[in-house]
């Protein structure tokens, strides 16, 4: 080949590349292609029993960033997944019995908050806690209670790291409640053919953002109810992580929750009001976690996500649906409620149930009980104290070293760009 042909090889193969570039742009750019990608390849799950704790550590805080989610399977071993979900559902029976009878006791004329407390609850067959916020009233117990062989899964190591890692040293499982997606089959038994059409169906969703960036915040106006919403735009920090335990096997038709992947660093909302997003509708690039039975789904509050609308396989998804948040978030001030409270939040603990906890789950919920004092834990204590320290060498410096004093932070500059002059 003499130099002008070998020229325009050169040119022919540049241009051929630059088609491929394109190509592969469009591709990647288009989410329902790269979420198609991201279901089939499971990038965002980190196997627990095959990986180093580092490996799945480092791989779910990158995956909670780039795609506001991650899952870690196996974190509940196989061999005992079964007897913990069977315990679960029978949980989830004696709370929502206990509820009711909440809700009963209350419906008689003339009860009071400390009359149930101080007995008739207990005389009733009723679980009613005492609150950590004085003057608020009682709230149905932490329903961790019921769940014995489920509880020390819950602070696993792995889990713990990933969400030290997010949000900061000293952590709060602020909520915990147990959630169920019925079968189809199910539905329809229960609520007949034309609800089921009217509510569920696999085009169906209900999207929406997570407490504390959850924008009707419970209770829309009603200050009784209203737990808190951070004001859009949401700073980008992450402040609350949910961790979903499955406790069965979970895909597109078991129940597997739906995503929009990147949508935690999206400045709209589904249920904001200049966002145009329809909440019941489809997203492009929505896609449905998979994990098998014993795995945990890590969300950003920040992601949107939306229940499966429709679960066509033969069994209920049964989950366990908790909540955790960094120390500095303030969690259950709001939200007084009705004569009862049974949102949710924090709900409480007596000194026994908590004290009866695994010890390596105890410092997650502390703040639960009232009769212990939540006080700051080591790491957030390590680095007060190494600041305290450095304070007072300078000042110190000030005592011991006067002539350089002035000179002495002459080597840090502030950046400070012409548009912020
Ligand atoms: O159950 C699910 O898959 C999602 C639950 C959820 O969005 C929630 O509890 O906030
Ligand atoms: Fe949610």
């Amino acid at each position: 080949m003499n130099l002008s042909e070998l020229q325009s090889s050169v040119e022919r193969l540049q241009q051929k590349l630059n088609k491929a570039r394109d190509l592969l742009a469009e591709a990647t750019s288009d989410p329902t292609t790269v979420s198609a990608e991201l279901e089939r390849t499971r990038a965002f799950a980190f196997d627990a029993s095959a990986l180093t704790h580092k490996e799945t550590v480092s791989g779910c805080v990158d995956s909670l960033e780039r795609y506001g989610f991650c899952v870690i399977d196996h974190v509940i071993p196989p061999d005992v997944v079964d007897a913990i979900r069977e315990e679960v559902i029978l949980a989830q029976a004696t709370s929502s019995r206990n509820s009711k009878g909440i809700v009963d006791l209350f419906a008689q004329e003339g009860v009071t908050a400390e009359e149930l407390l101080n007995g008739k609850a207990a005389e009733n067959n009723v679980e009613l806690r005492r609150v950590r916020r004085l003057g608020h009233p009682p709230k149905p117990p932490n329903e961790i209670i019921w769940m014995p062989q489920f509880a020390p899964h819950m602070a696993n190591p792995v889990i713990t790291a990933v969400a030290r890692r997010v949000l900061d040293d000293h952590l709060r499982i602020s909520q915990l409640h147990l959630r169920f997606i019925r079968t189809d089959k199910t539905f329809i038994e229960k609520e007949g053919g034309d609800q089921f059409k009217r509510m569920r169906g696999v085009h169906k969703r209900e999207w929406h953002t997570d407490w504390p960036h959850d924008l009707s915040a419970y209770g829309g106006n009603d200050p009784k109810v209203n737990v808190g919403c951070i004001r859009r735009p949401f700073p980008d920090v992450p402040m609350c992580l949910v961790m979903i335990f499955y406790l069965t096997d979970t895909d597109k038709n078991s129940g597997g929750t739906w995503i929009v992947p990147g949508s935690h660093k999206d400045r709209r909302n589904p249920r904001g009001p200049d966002s145009d997003i329809i909440v019941s509708a489809p997203i492009p690039g929505n896609m449905q976690v998979s994990a098998p039975a014993g795995s945990v789904f890590i969300q950003d509050s920040r992601c949107w996500h939306s229940t499966a609308r429709h679960n066509p396989s033969r069994r209920a998804r049964v989950g366990v649906v908790t909540r955790w948040c960094p120390w500095w978030l303030s969690v259950d001030d709001f939200a007084p409620g009705e004569n009862y409270n049974l949102n949710e939040v924090c709900r409480p603990l007596t000194h026994e149930e908590y004290l009866a906890l695994p010890p390596n789950l105890r410092p997650l919920m502390r703040h639960l009980c009232p009769d212990e004092q939540d006080t700051l834990q080591q790491p957030v204590l390590d680095r007060a104290e190494a600041a305290r320290l450095r304070a007072k060498a300078g000042f110190l410096k000030e005592l011991d070293d006067p002539d350089n004093l002035l000179a002495a932070n002459a080597h840090i500059r502030v950046p400070l760009n012409e548009t912020q002059l």
